[in-house]
């Protein structure tokens, strides 16, 4: 089937070459793709091609990249292989370009997913020269069906002064009308309300939109997106689920929520699907989730009918689960919405809809400071991602890991966090295998020994009594939150020198 019906833009298909031709070095490109679904799978692999070319002739050729979240081999590998990039924003987990940030060969702006969009328009990150972007399909009057992410797209095709189109017709064309593309966002102070008042409402097209003067070039491709393994829930993961569901059933008996609970995000990985496993097998019904990614458990749920709808802005799925859905795209249609992540982790809009929130973390300190990005505050994993979006805003937020890391030479429990991503002031609930240390109303004594004595692995907890009790002791002008600083880090210093804490 052609994919590409609108005769301007079909009079403007090339090669991947002769796209990525129109990218100069030293440019700002605004890629789709969020968690490895929806970015370009050839434009980028021409692009570093001419790096690499650019690099043996002694030229120098960097481009600033920025995408909606992680991509796949195909942009971040392709490009961290030639060194391609000078600046990366705002989430990253291919290896390679992990690597060159933490060598400090590429500056990286880790920032809040709601926010790049916002920062583009308001000029922080200077003009943006060329968008490529993947979609499903072009229309007869222009209009782009956009496949399985939104991320950043519209804004990304609003403002470049270039844009290359990537058709993939490995996207199921029926994707038309899975999405809800807002185009009300305006800077301030001319801003309106974001009247979302349920998880599925629509306030946007189904539809991106792109001045076709500025296409130079469209690319017709027929690849999958990336394959998203996880590994089978281990018991650590099994258990932290089963804490956090039994807490939730808790807050339903205290009438502090209903029944079908509140519209759920879960950030992506292990202990995440598990939980999201662990609620398939639960009592609860009526399910709604306002996330950001789409996993395959997250789909299950919907399929069990247990989840009513979602609304995200991209797909994480394996390859398996993928295919299937493809296959059976039709019938999701009126119970997923894929947003521009803009609005899919809008704060007003999480905080109206009561989302209940559940992250990832490294660590957290005695106090609830929570660390999900830098190990011993240097070295980048991935980037906070959703998480701050969502946690900060949400009605109840969950902060997950196992209670040790490194075969169990690591505590995730620690005296003082060497970074912080989530402060103490937002953080609700630590769930470890050991435990669940709810921290609502308290002040940071009482969240010491909660954490400590509910949270942490038994090999670390009379030492972090020790510390706890020691920092209060001493400090008797200043026990509100206590600490001896010359100890405070000298956990992540064993960490570094030795590999235990
Ligand atoms: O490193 O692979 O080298 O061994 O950190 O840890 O156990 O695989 O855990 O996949 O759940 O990731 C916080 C990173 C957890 C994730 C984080 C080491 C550990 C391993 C990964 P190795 P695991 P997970 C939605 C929301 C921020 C973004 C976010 C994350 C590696 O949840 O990126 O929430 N969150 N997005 O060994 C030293 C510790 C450690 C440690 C783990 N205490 N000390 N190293 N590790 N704990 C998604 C999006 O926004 C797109």
């Amino acid at each position: 089937m052609n994919r590409i019906t609108n005769p301007t833009l079909a009079a403007k298909v090339t090669t991947p070459d002769r796209a990525a031709e129109h990218i100069r070095p030293g440019d700002t490109v605004g890629m789709s793709g969020f968690t490895g679904a929806g970015h370009p799978k050839a434009v980028p692999a021409a692009l570093a091609e001419r790096i690499d070319a650019a690099h043996t002739a002694g030229e120098d050729f960097r481009i600033n990249l920025l995408t909606g979240a992680s991509t796949g081999e195909e942009v971040d590998g392709e490009l961290a292989r030639v060194n391609g990039i000078a600046k990366r924003a705002p989430f990253v987990s291919d290896p390679a370009l992990r690597k060159q940030i933490n060598a400090g060969d590429v500056e990286y702006t880790d920032t809040h997913l709601s926010h790049l969009a916002q920062q583009v328009w308001f000029g922080f990150h200077g003009s943006l020269d060329v968008a490529v972007i993947e979609v499903a399909a072009i229309l007869p009057n222009g209009l782009l069906v956009p496949g399985s992410s939104v991320g950043n797209n519209k804004t990304w095709l609003d403002l470049a002064d270039k844009v290359i189109l990537e058709v993939n017709d490995w996207h199921p064309r029926e994707y038309e009308g899975l999405h809800d593309v807002y185009y009300g966002t305006k800077l301030p102070p001319h801003r309106r309300p974001i009247e979302i008042l349920d998880p599925l409402q629509r306030i946007g097209d189904p539809y991106l939109r792109v001045d076709p003067d500025k296409v130079v070039a469209v690319v017709q491709t027929s690849a999958p997106d990336r394959d998203n393994t996880f590994a089978a829930p281990d018991d650590a993961s099994e258990a932290m689920a089963g804490h956090l569901i039994d807490f939730l059933r808790h807050e339903v008996s205290a009438g502090r929520m209903p029944k079908s609970l509140l519209p759920l995000q879960s950030g992506v990985g292990n202990v995440a699907n598990a939980v999201l496993a662990g609620l398939a097998d639960s009592e609860f019904e009526h399910l709604t989730s306002y996330t950001e990614v789409i996993q395959d458990n997250l789909l299950r749920l919907l399929d069990s009918g247990k989840l009513d709808s979602i609304s995200a802005t991209s797909f994480s799925l394996t390859r398996e689960v993928a295919a299937e859905f493809n296959r059976n795209i039709e019938s999701y249609k009126g119970r997923i919405l894929l947003r521009p992540q803009e609005i899919s982790n809008h704060p007003e809009i999480v905080r109206r809809l009561g989302v209940i929130a559940i992250n990832g973390m490294v660590e957290t300190d005695i106090y609830g400071h929570v660390n999900s990005t830098e190990i011993n505050g240097s070295k980048m994993i991935n980037g906070i991602g959703g998480s701050g979006d969502f946690a900060r805003n949400a009605f109840l937020n969950f902060f997950v890991s196992p209670s040790t890391a490194k075969n169990g030479a690591l505590s995730a429990i620690v005296p003082m966090v060497p970074h912080v991503d989530h402060t103490e002031h937002d953080v609700h609930v630590i769930v470890t295998e050991q435990g669940i240390a709810d921290l609502r109303a308290t002040a940071p004594n009482e969240r010491a020994r909660r954490i400590i004595d509910t949270c942490a692995h038994p090999d670390f907890r009379d030492r972090l009594h020790d510390y706890h009790d020691r920092a209060y002791a001493r400090s008797t002008t200043a026990r509100h939150a206590p600490h001896l600083l010359e100890e405070a880090l000298s956990w992540h210093q064993r960490a570094a020198t030795d590999g235990r804490m």
